[in-house]
């Protein structure tokens, strides 16, 4: 596993894995490319699977779609492979010890270094009626999933990278202060596919928030998924080449292509060479819906079944309660809160 990672060795065993996505839209393939398909290779690992939904009210969400999306993303985890016996999938709002974890971190962390937060700065511009205190310090609420488990390692793509960084500041910070409380955790990004752009501006991010068509999401049925990428913006060379700089389409859809077959660009690229745009965007929309199918039929039946989801996640939340009570414990009396 060593060479697909930028920063950090093959995990052990015996090691947490904590990772979070928002029911703030729907799932997005940059999602499950960057992030929710990594997420099978801690298997054996302890890993928690976290639904953000405290993160997403730092953008007004409509309140029958956020519960709705929620339970979507929890049966999508599951969906995707991930076993709710081994690992524990839940919801943040069901571990009330995160937002309580943050209250004390929010004291540990200075406003200059959120300020730096990119994420803070697109978001500001994107919902410049709405910048919000919970906007400025999301960074920190993520430092609180992340160690309030004791998280060895963070499975996120590119974009989450700096706030992994500020989380282990935090966490340092705080060490320095009352001895190892917390575990330094590290970010697992994979290389090649750590950030899959937006279909109708290939030089931003894919994101879910964003216009429907400029994302293929988990949920599109696939005639939606072979229009949206045939539909996909590329150039008007007609080379298919990898060239992020001046070819972002077709370098994105190059590394979509190579992300779901697991294979290397450069076997791509040879694959069609010789070909036009229109053969590499029916290459991409057929594996897409081919990934999709199985993940889509699984999700279909876990929603059929009406007390199974709601069970999973009671259950995972006392377990994952547990598991934080043990922390957040700890910090109080490291703190200074009297406990009687
Ligand atoms: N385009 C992407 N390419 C690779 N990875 C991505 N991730 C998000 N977009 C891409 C990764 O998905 C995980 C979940 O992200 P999140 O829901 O916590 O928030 P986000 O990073 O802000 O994702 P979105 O889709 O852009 O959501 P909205 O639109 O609500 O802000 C993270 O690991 C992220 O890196």
């Amino acid at each position: 596993m060593t060479e697909i990672l930028t920063e950090n060795k093959a995990p052990d065993k015996k090691q947490v894995i904590y990772s979070a996505i928002q029911p703030s839209g729907n799932i997005t393939l940059g999602n499950y490319i960057g992030a929710l398909r990594n997420f099978s290779l801690f298997e054996d690992k302890e890993s928690l699977f976290c639904v953000a939904d405290l993160h997403s009210l730092t953008v007004r969400q409509d309140p029958a779609q956020l519960r709705k999306r929620s339970q979507s993303l929890a049966a999508l985890y599951i969906a995707c492979g991930l076993d709710p016996e081994k690992n524990v999938i839940y919801c943040q709002s069901h571990v009330p010890q995160h937002a309580e974890l943050a209250w004390i971190l929010n004291c540990y962390t200075y406003m200059g270094e959120l300020n730096r937060m990119t994420q803070f700065k697109d978001k500001s511009q994107k919902h410049a009626d709405n910048i919000n205190a919970g906007l400025f310090t999301y960074p920190v609420l993520m430092a609180a999933d992340i160690l309030l488990y004791q998280t060895n390692i963070v499975p996120v793509g590119l974009d989450q990278k700096q706030h992994v960084e500020i989380c282990r500041d935090i966490a340092q910070r705080f060490n320095g202060v009352y001895g190892d409380v917390f575990q330094i955790p590290e970010p697992y990004i994979r290389k090649t596919t750590a950030k899959i752009m937006s279909l109708s501006e290939p030089t931003k991010k894919m994101s879910k928030s964003d216009p429907d068509e400029s994302f293929v999401s988990l949920f599109d049925e696939p005639d939606v998924i072979r229009r949206k990428i045939k539909r996909a913006v590329t150039d008007s060379e007609a080379e298919i080449r990898f060239d992020p700089e001046n070819k972002p389409g077709v370098s994105n859809l190059l590394t979509i292509l190579s992300a779901l077959k697991n294979t290397t660009i450069e076997e791509v690229e040879k694959e069609l060479s010789g070909l036009g745009y229109g053969a590499l965007k029916e290459a991409a929309a057929e594996t897409i819906v081919t990934e999709f199918a199985p993940i889509q039929s699984r999700y279909k039946e876990i929603l059929a079944d009406k007390t199974y989801l709601p069970n999973i996640l009671k259950e995972n939340a006392a377990r994952a309660q547990y598991m934080a009570l043990k922390t957040l414990r700890k910090v109080y009396k490291k703190v200074g809160l009297y406990q009687p």
